[in-house]
């Protein structure tokens, strides 16, 4: 199938139905503090994926959903940092709180790991205050409690970001592990971990290749060894932000988790306005400036695509990802937009004939090292399919929302909830019963012109 079925292909029955299951399965990752990413692969919560999962849960209750962020911020570290797990009691993950050797450096009762992921937080929750607020009553009443006592939370990690890793001047922000970008081993990362040579440490054991059985749908060993050598080197500096910069083996200038910067800092700004920090608004919407113009000087005339670039080496990361449609996110720039728009919908990405349906994949269908099974190397990843039509929709284009929308729920129809599909055939792949993948069809089905 080449085309998205319409909308009136379903009856109102099946979206119903995918519907009920998809609260089911939040339902069932829920440990009553938080909603773990994944049943068995990720017992744990993810900051990235906890605000997708909060929107998703704002659509049945917006109570849960905020005191799903509520969880999350409660991580935050001194120095303003999200951390990027969100350590549960559940065992069975690794690396581990002891692998991570974080222990005491979050709140008191909290558990971390010591690195961050993608700011999508407060664009999530600007998501739900408007939905709260449009319900009106009790919802509204929460969000905007939580909304005035959480802001200063969210405006210390913007800031954290931006001191810690952006401060440069260059508009974007610094990742020090793979892990950070959120996009584990895409191609993005083969020329940086190419020269992260690993040293003496601790043997390990995976977890994750006892949970996916087929281990072509996972990173390599090799790709493994080097995401703990960059945990051992941020450790054995004890994860200060000053020394980082000195010690580590990868430094990489992520264009994607910068577009998503800029974009939450209007976001945030927004919010601080509309809820009792109007103050600062303006620091906030000059980083959106700031970071909005990092993420468009990066684009390659020749492709129109975005690009990262490897500190260390100075150099442009040429494979074509997902990640250079960092501009859908950000951009304020109409022939910027409209080309990178030709792009995505041109015959390397969503159209493409062969794609089961037309949605993005993490890598261009016809790039030559694509892995149409191998997690960040090819497959389409529907969480990222709703935050681009967010994105999208949110500068008035409700035409390709709606056609993304519909492309989605055709592929997510089949059930599993995959953590990412195979681009040609829909297949689900990696975990099933994926919080987020959940959360976003949820998100798919709420009323499209009421959202
Ligand atoms: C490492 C939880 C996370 C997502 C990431 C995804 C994957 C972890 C892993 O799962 O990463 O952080 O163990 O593979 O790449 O985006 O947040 O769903």
């Amino acid at each position: 199938m080449s085309q998205a079925p319409d909308r009136d292909t379903y009856p109102i029955k099946d979206l119903e139905e995918l519907g009920r299951r998809a609260r089911n399965v939040l339902a069932a990752n829920d440990l009553g503090t938080m909603v773990t990413a994944a049943p068995n692969l990720y017992p744990h919560m993810w900051s990235w994926d906890a605000a997708f999962v909060a929107a998703g849960l704002s659509t049945v209750s917006v109570e849960r959903a905020l005191r799903e962020l509520d969880y999350l911020l409660a991580a935050q570290w001194k120095s303003g940092m999200i951390p990027h797990i969100v350590f549960s009691d559940v065992p069975g993950y690794f690396p581990d709180i002891e692998r991570w050797g974080t222990r005491g450096a979050s709140p008191e009762g909290v558990q971390s790991s010591g690195i961050c992921q993608p700011p999508v937080h407060a664009t999530m929750l600007r998501r739900i205050v408007e939905r709260a607020t449009a319900a009106g009553g009790k919802d509204a009443r929460l969000a905007d409690e939580f909304t005035r006592r959480t802001l200063p939370g969210w405006i210390d990690w913007h800031a954290w970001l931006r001191r810690a890793r952006g401060g440069d001047g260059s508009g974007l922000l610094t990742i020090y592990h793979g892990w950070e970008s959120g996009m584990d081993n895409s191609p993005r990362f083969d020329g940086p971990y190419s020269r992260v040579n690993p040293g003496k440490m601790e043997p390990f054991v995976r977890t994750d290749t006892q949970k996916v059985k087929d281990h072509s749908q996972r990173p390599s060993d090799e790709e493994y060894s080097r995401y703990l050598w960059l945990v051992q080197q941020m450790a054995d500096v004890r994860f200060d932000d000053e020394r980082l910069p000195r010690v580590m083996a990868f430094q990489v200038k992520d264009v994607f988790m910068s577009a998503i910067y800029a974009a939450a800092n209007e976001d945030l700004a927004v919010l601080a306005e509309q809820f009792g920090l109007p103050e600062e608004a303006p620091r906030l919407r000059e980083w959106a400036r700031e970071f909005r113009d990092g993420v468009d000087a990066t684009v390659d005339g020749r492709t129109g695509l975005a690009r990262d670039r490897d500190v260390l080496t100075g150099e442009w990361i040429g494979p074509p990802t997902m990640a250079g449609f960092a501009p859908l996110i950000s951009t304020n720039d109409q022939a910027l937009l409209d080309r990178q728009l030709e792009v995505f919908e041109g015959p390397d990405w969503t159209g493409d004939p062969r794609l089961a349906f037309p949605l993005p994949a993490s890598t261009s269908t016809t790039y030559k090292g694509l892995k149409p099974r191998q997690y960040w190397r090819g497959p389409v990843w529907p969480v990222m399919n709703w935050y681009l039509a967010h994105c999208l929709r949110r500068r008035g284009d409700e035409k390709r929302y709606r056609r993304l929308r519909e492309a989605s729920l055709a592929q997510l129809m089949e059930g599993h909830f995959g953590e990412y599909y195979e681009p040609f055939t829909g297949e689900p792949l990696g975990s099933m019963d994926q919080s987020w993948t959940a959360a976003v069809a949820l998100e798919w089905l709420a009323d499209p012109e009421n959202g």
